[in-house]
């Protein structure tokens, strides 16, 4: 009776497939996982639980998840330097809510990034941390909106002495002053808590800051932004023993139950590619994020952050008001098989979410599919020619983006050679 109305699912996920396949995309929270990490999809582990932790399970049958999680934990470690990590957060949010929720409690001041300059929605009154806080505090930053004031913050922070400041956010084009302020937060006994979703991958490939290094007390995030997936999320920190079992129930059973395996095990492949590609592939990504923000630049847009060299990240922010809006541009942009989103911009009131004048725009995807400084030319051309001529770019779009299918940074170049046979073992009768 509803095979045909499976059909149609079947055929939506085929047009996803196939249309993003021949997209140009630039949303700065996705990327895509390797044809290795991709291919383990559904096996087994789709279909099984395993609470707790690897050898300590509730659930009977968790053997070789057991490995494969203490695998994975045990790279984590080493790739960012710490003495704990927890991966069986499912997503980003999930981890900021099994901290804020052993780490925040009602009444405590907190410090965050507003949503304007670029706070996650997690961090908002609204998101997580409002579940557990009302007194929560924008961070204030300098005229050009994307740097934390420093010498106002620790001045807030004297005053109003928070127990949190969560730092980190979506909008995410340069560093944040960790160093500089871990000082008066040791001081004040304030923790600095790090969302490192947005540049995780940066992060592990050596080409950004070291928050835990800096003086973070903890470092969330989710997996797959620059990193190369799949879409869960982490909590990593240096913290004591006694912190860290609250962190621990925070993740189970504070705001998880089963932590889907089969995402599990994509993560650990994943967590080797960053191992071997990260570095080479996060430098890349950042200087494809400057090469594009300059070209935009000259091309005549609003490039935000021009005064510090456009961007640290893998993100660049442009203003596009005097073209209508973010809104308009974002899905003036799609109809040309551009993929992006509108962004509020620093200076904006909150009232402008559903129309704000800035786009957002990330080069991490295209990255990962072999794009350089060159093909960044490219880009800046076409979003020119769409948004600023009022020119269809669409074909242009799909017959450039058909040259880059293959994911690189990734063992991929292997796996793509014609396989010989595998040589039957002799076996001793
Ligand atoms: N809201 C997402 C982003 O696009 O930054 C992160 O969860």
């Amino acid at each position: 009776m509803y095979e045909k109305r499976i059909s149609e699912i079947e055929q939506l996920i085929h047009n996803q497939n196939r249309w993003r396949d021949k997209c140009i995309n630039l949303i700065a929270s996705e990327n895509v996982l390797s044809h290795r990490a991709r291919s383990q999809a559904g096996s087994d582990f789709a279909h099984r639980y395993a609470e707790g932790h690897p050898g300590e399970r509730y659930y009977r049958g968790t053997a070789f998840i057991d490995e494969i999680e203490s695998k994975l934990t045990a790279n984590l470690k080493v790739l960012f330097q710490c003495t704990h990590a927890e991966v069986r957060s499912i997503s980003g949010t999930n981890a900021n809510e099994a901290v804020f929720s052993h780490f925040v409690k009602p009444g405590d001041v907190v410090l965050v990034n507003s949503t304007p300059a670029g706070g996650h929605i997690s961090h908002h009154r609204e998101g997580s941390i409002g579940k557990f806080t009302r007194n929560i505090i924008d961070i204030p930053v300098t005229p050009d909106g994307y740097h934390m004031d420093v010498d106002k913050t620790i001045y807030l922070i004297e005053k109003t002495r928070p127990t949190v400041i969560v730092l980190g956010k979506s909008l995410f084009l340069f560093p944040e002053p960790v160093a500089e302020i871990a000082a008066a937060c040791n001081t004040y006994k304030v923790r600095i808590l790090y969302d490192a979703a947005h540049v995780l991958g940066l992060i592990a490939g050596k080409q950004f800051q070291r928050p835990l290094q800096e003086g973070a007390f903890l470092m969330t995030a989710s997996t797959h932004k620059t990193y190369f997936g799949s879409q869960r999320g982490i909590v990593l920190s240096n913290m004591e023993d006694n912190d860290w079992r609250k962190i621990d129930r925070g993740a189970f059973p504070g705001s998880s139950s089963n932590h889907h395996l089969d995402t599990l095990a994509q993560m650990a492949i994943a967590t080797f590619e960053m191992m071997e590609f990260g570095e080479q592939y996060a430098e890349e990504t950042i200087k494809n994020a400057q090469a594009l923000a300059a070209e935009l630049d000259r091309l005549g847009f609003d490039v935000q952050g021009k005064d510090f060299g456009y961007t640290q990240t893998h993100q660049v922010a442009v203003n596009v008001s005097a073209f209508h809006g973010g809104e308009k541009i974002s899905r003036l942009l799609e109809l040309n098989d551009i993929i992006l989103n509108m962004n509020m911009l620093p200076h904006e009131p909150l009232n402008h979410h559903a129309h704000p004048e800035g786009i957002r725009i990330g080069v991490q995807e295209m990255t990962r599919f072999g794009m350089g400084e060159q093909e960044m030319g490219r880009i800046a051309e076409l979003i020119k020619e769409c948004v600023i001529d009022r020119k269809t770019v669409k074909e242009e779009v799909n017959r450039f983006r058909s040259k880059y299918r293959k994911i690189k940074y990734s063992y991929d170049a292997v796996a793509d050679k014609p396989s010989t046979p595998a040589k039957s073992k002799k076996t001793k009768k």
